[in-house]
Parts: structure tokens; sequence; C-alpha cells
């Protein structure tokens, strides 16, 4: 019997050993990132700039130029670059630690000013990184390290959902919130880390997609439960679904000022298409 490869490793995914646990959606949504970078020409022009936590090694696993940023401060860096240099394709990776409670003023503030970046956030739930502490996307009722008796949101707040947020800002082009749990959801997210990437391309504003993975190791979870939990749990409370996508269509104009124009009331009416 011949087999024949049909899949093989993006080009601008590194060929080294992951330090990722085993079941972490780090590994997978990297995969994808690659495969957009890939897929639009992008390996000599994008910058990417990674956050402070598990996934700080950025450079190591992507063959495009990387960026350290203070913890949070992965969009205000992005800023700069961007602005300074309008010809690099400027891509920000975060966990929910870095870019919805440290950085969240970071985070809002370039959303308002619809920069031109290509955002990809992880929510696991936890700071993975640092132990399992509380995040400000902890469910209710999650024992964290933090929250020993379960996030009390009478305490702690309720859970910050950040691409229904996104979308309320008028400088945000795309939002989508997605996860990893099985191959049709990791289609769906491959296409909405794209349309993240199209949102940039066209200079239509900032692109964010929220990709929903679990964090096996502070869950004390295997891996095939950590994906069950995520069915059951994460995703109830965070629905998936495109919360925003204002990109332009083939016969409109892409200048930001025509894409203000055509922008819709998309934000809100949650859509999914495969
Ligand atoms: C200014 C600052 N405060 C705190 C830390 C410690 N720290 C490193 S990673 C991290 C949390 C990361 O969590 P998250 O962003 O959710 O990423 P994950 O590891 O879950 O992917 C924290 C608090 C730091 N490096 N810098
Ligand atoms: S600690 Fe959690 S987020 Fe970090 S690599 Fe392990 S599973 Fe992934
Ligand atoms: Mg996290």
């Amino acid at each position: 019997m011949t087999v024949n490869k049909t899949l093989g490793r993006p080009e601008s995914l590194c060929d080294v050993p992951t330090l990722y646990c085993g079941g972490c959606g780090h590994g997978v949504a990297h995969r994808l990132t690659a495969e957009a970078i890939d897929h639009f020409g992008l390996r000599g022009s994008a910058v990417g700039i990674a956050p402070a936590g598990c996934s700080v090694l950025l450079y190591k696993y992507f063959d495009i130029d990387t960026i350290e940023s203070a913890h949070g401060r992965a969009l205000a860096v992005g800023t700069g670059m961007k602005r300074a240099n309008p010809d690099l394709f400027v891509l920000t990776y975060q966990g929910d630690g870095d870019l919805a409670s440290i950085g969240m003023c970071e985070t809002i503030h370039t959303a308002n000013r619809g920069e031109s970046i290509t955002a990809v956030f992880i929510n696991n739930a936890v700071y993975g990184m640092t132990g399992g502490q509380m995040a400000p996307t902890t469910l209710p009722g999650q024992r964290t390290t933090t929250t020993p008796a379960g996030r009390d949101i009478a305490r702690e707040g309720a859970p910050i959902k950040m691409a229904e947020m996104m979308a309320g800002f008028d400088g945000v082009a795309y939002s989508e919130r997605v996860a990893l749990y099985d191959p049709r959801q990791i289609r769906r997210a491959r296409k909405a880390v794209f349309k993240a990437f199209e949102a940039q391309i066209t200079n239509s504003g900032l692109g964010f997609v929220e990709i929903l993975a679990p964090c096996v190791t502070n869950l004390k979870m295997t891996p095939d439960k950590a994906q069950q939990w995520v069915i059951d749990e994460l995703c109830a409370t965070f629905p998936l679904g495109v919360y925003k996508d204002r990109l332009p269509t083939e016969n409109q104009a892409t200048t930001p000022a025509a894409a203000t124009q055509t922008a819709t009331a998309e934000c809100g009416s949650v859509t999914h298409a495969d």
C-alpha cells in the first residue's frame, strides 16, 4: 500500500521539539498561525510579538522575526512597530492573563485606535505559566490556586468576554471566538485566524481571534478530559462565533475610510460559517 503524505509542516513553523505540555492548545494555535503566515506569503515581512506566559518562547517555534514584550504590552509594542514601519505584518500572540488582565488597558486602547495589527488570543481560563492563578476569564466556581474555593463572581467579578468586547470597538474589523476540541473546530479556528490576518492585509482595522484551549496541567486533567471540559464548561461561558466581520468583500475599496463606511451592525449577530 502506498501512503501519500497530504499534510506537512508549515515552512514558518520550526522543526523543533515542543516545550508545551501534551494536550496544551498553544501548539495547535501555533500551527494555524504558521499556516496563515505561509498562505499569505508573510514570512519575510511578519514580526511576531511574544507575551509573558507559556508562549513566551515564540521565537523558538516561528521562523519569522520576533520580539519579546513586557507582560501585557504586546499590542502597545505592535502599535509602535506598525506605525514606524507600515510595511511590516504585525502579529501579536497573548494569553488571557497577558491580554485581558495586566495588558487590558493596552488591549482596549489599541482596539479603539484601530491599529492595523493581527491579535491571536489564547483563552485557557488561567495563568498557565505561573501555576494556575485566576485569570479574568476563569469560570464562575472554577478552583484555581488563588480561588481555592472556586471563583465567586460576587467577589471576583464575572468572566470577561474578550471577543464580544473587542467587537464593540469601531477600530476592530474582525472578532471571532473559536475552539480546538475536534477537527471541525480546528478547521473553523484556521479560517478565523486567516480572517484576522485579512483584516490587517486589507488595512481594515484590528483583526482579533480568541481561541479557547485547555491548560491541561493546571486543570490536572488528561488531554481528553480537558477537551471535554472545554466543550462542557468553557464553551458554555464563552459562546463560539463571529462577533464582528467588516472585512471588505472583493468589490469594496480597502482603505480604512471605506471600511468604516461599510461597517455594518455585524456586532452581536453571532454567526458560524463553515
Ligand atoms: C510585570 C509582570 N508581572 C508578572 C509576571 C509573571 N507572569 C509571567 S507569565 C504570567 C501569567 C501568564 O498567563 P497567561 O497570559 O494566561 O498565559 P498562559 O501561560 O496561560 O498561556 C505572569 C503573571 C511577569 N512576567 N511580569
Ligand atoms: S502549563 Fe498549561 S498553558 Fe502552559 S504549556 Fe502547560 S498546558 Fe499549556
Ligand atoms: Mg492563560
